[in-house]
């Protein structure tokens, strides 16, 4: 039981690469395949962000953002009030609810 908590690290890691490079070899083992598999293709999207006034803000945003499972970059700026994420579209919602609940505000 101590290895299965590295082993879904992992699949997390690899999950967009798999599901990119080899969707086609997935069909006849649906039940083995983790729920992070089933992430869409990241994008890249940008959300316009209020409320940051530092790099302090940045990181905080990207910290929270970099943990929502299939997001594979974040750059935030203050100056330019703008979060650039690649992401799976599917995940945009989670990815304004984690920087609401920072205390910013996304306009949509
Ligand atoms: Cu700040």
């Amino acid at each position: 039981m101590r290895s299965a908590h590295m082993n879904s690290v992992v699949v997390v890691a690899v999950a967009a690469t798999l599901m990119t490079l080899a969707p086609m070899a997935m069909v006849g083992c649906d039940r083995a395949v983790p729920a992070e598999q089933k992430l869409s293709a990241p994008v890249n999207f940008r959300l316009s962000v209020k409320g940051m006034h530092c790099e302090g803000c940045e990181s905080a945003i990207c910290d929270k953002v970099g943990k929502i499972a299939g997001v594979t970059a974040c750059k935030a700026s203050h100056t330019a009030e703008d979060v650039e994420v690649i992401a799976p579209a599917e995940q945009k919602a989670a990815i304004i609810a984690a920087i609401t609940r920072l205390g910013y505000s996304v306009e949509k």
